[in-house]
């Protein structure tokens, strides 16, 4: 009602919004400082971390599953579905597959491998992350890939886009399969007509607790990212326990990140821009709780709440657009992850002075994308993965126990550039939902 009250609401709103933004920043600073001078307290905080962790995952199956529903119920009919699902897919392959070629550019031009002793960077570069990979290594081909990413996996368990057990989905977090059912649900829900009114309600106001639940838990988003980010730097030995390892590898992680750097700044940008018509820098200062969330977890998946709030609530993307693009970018949409397999594997090939050929390099951007599609959205899930694009062109799987020991800083970098360009997705997706005639 009265003007003067509502404009006050709103300055107060924006000033706690600007709050959260500066405590985040101040969070990651402060817990690199303790990290990297005081390792060993720093290590302690790793509860603080693994606290905010769980507060957002315990969030991310409640709300790909009923967020899609509303937005499914909300969208009426299959073709529109259609449209909506051919643009994301079209979206998505067009932005990874440029981040891809960025990446195999950069690394022909600065050839960070060249010169290098592969000894002398790591004396025993033994692979070792298959035992810390809960998702179990895949060796397989390409087409292994795919049809993993289908039906799943029998023997380990794995849930494909159909699953044949719904709740072993959630219970992994397998959010492809998740999707699948609950975009099911909610055109089946659509179908029953009136009928199905009151429990379409129901889901409604469900997804309305849990956006709640994601804001207050954005109230301890900046003591969860002190600990994940102090204990994590504390747990490399501080600034001297992996600043060497950094210095040793600076051309190639320059690389890795300069071209996380173009894709994330420029290109992206750019898409935004043009074809999303929305100001990038306003836009990105709605994302960035996300987009330091990204940076912070190292998981897609763990900042899905953060980026489906950020972009409904700052960025006022709406709930079908947001509820279909998002969580199906967390799983699929790798930008970062795209280019870094790409500049890792020929990076690898250089260290091992093997030449690669036209074929090789163009084998390697073929391979990248299903590698990043395939890749989880947990921490250092693309090293995992790493292992398709090193298979497809004959490398030495041991390349990468070369990057092994700042893989976790790398990931870091490329998360966030993930998140972002799910973020510019449905920026640019919404556009077009907007406007059904361009
Ligand atoms: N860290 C992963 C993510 O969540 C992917 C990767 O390891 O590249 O996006």
């Amino acid at each position: 009602g009265n003007p003067t009250i509502s404009i006050l609401f709103l300055q107060q709103g924006f000033a706690l919004f600007a709050g959260f933004r500066l405590y985040i920043i101040i969070a990651v600073v402060a817990g690199m400082v303790t990290g990297g001078f005081v390792p060993d307290i720093a290590v302690k905080f790793s509860l603080l971390g693994e606290i905010f962790i769980n507060a957002l995952m315990m969030l991310v199956i409640p709300i790909v599953i009923l967020s899609l529903i509303v937005g499914i119920t909300n969208l009426g009919d299959l073709s529109s579905l259609g449209t909506l699902g051919w643009r994301t897919i079209v979206y998505y392959l067009t932005t990874t597959c440029i981040a891809v070629l960025i990446g195999i550019a950069l690394v022909n031009i600065i050839q960070p491998g060249k010169g290098l002793s592969t000894g002398e960077i790591y004396p025993d570069a033994s692979y070792t992350i298959q035992e810390n990979n809960p998702y179990g290594v895949n060796e397989d081909t390409m087409g292994g890939v795919f049809r993993q990413i289908l039906i799943g996996d029998k023997e380990s368990g794995k849930q494909g886009m159909l699953p044949h057990n719904i709740f072993a989905a959630m219970a992994q977090m397998e959010i492809l399969p998740l999707i699948v059912f609950s975009i099911l649900i909610g055109l089946s829900l659509s179908a029953l007509g009136p009928k199905a009114q009151s429990a379409v309600n129901v889901i409604s106001i469900l997804n309305d607790a849990v956006m709640k639940i994601t804001h207050w838990v954005l109230y301890i988003a900046p003591i969860g990212i002190f600990g994940l980010i102090s204990s994590r730097v504390g747990q490399a030995g501080g600034f001297s326990g992996f600043i060497p390892e950094l210095y040793l590898l600076g051309k190639y992680s320059f690389t890795v990140l300069i071209g996380l750097a173009i894709h994330g700044f420029v290109i992206l940008p750019l898409i935004l821009k043009i074809f999303g018509k929305r100001s990038p820098v306003i836009f990105g200062k709605g994302m960035s709780a996300a987009l330091l969330n990204a940076f912070s977890t190292a998981s897609s998946s763990a900042t899905l709440p953060l980026t489906m709030q950020c972009a409904e609530e700052k960025n006022k993307i709406s709930n079908r657009t947001a509820s279909f693009v998002l969580p199906l970018g967390a799983t699929i949409n790798m930008d970062g992850t795209a280019l870094y397999e790409a500049v890792t594997a020929i990076f690898i090939a250089q260290a091992y002075g093997i030449t690669m050929t036209p074929a090789m390099q163009i084998i390697i951007f073929v391979t990248a994308t299903p590698a990043a599609i395939g890749a989880a959205g947990i921490p250092e899930a693309g090293l995992i993965t790493m292992v398709i694009v090193l298979k497809s062109v004959g490398l030495p799987i041991e390349g990468i126990g070369l990057i092994l020991a700042i893989d976790w800083i790398l990931d870091r970098f490329r998360t966030a550039v993930n998140v972002w360009g799910d973020s510019v997705g449905a920026g640019v997706i919404e556009r077009y939902e907007l406007n059904k005639n361009i």
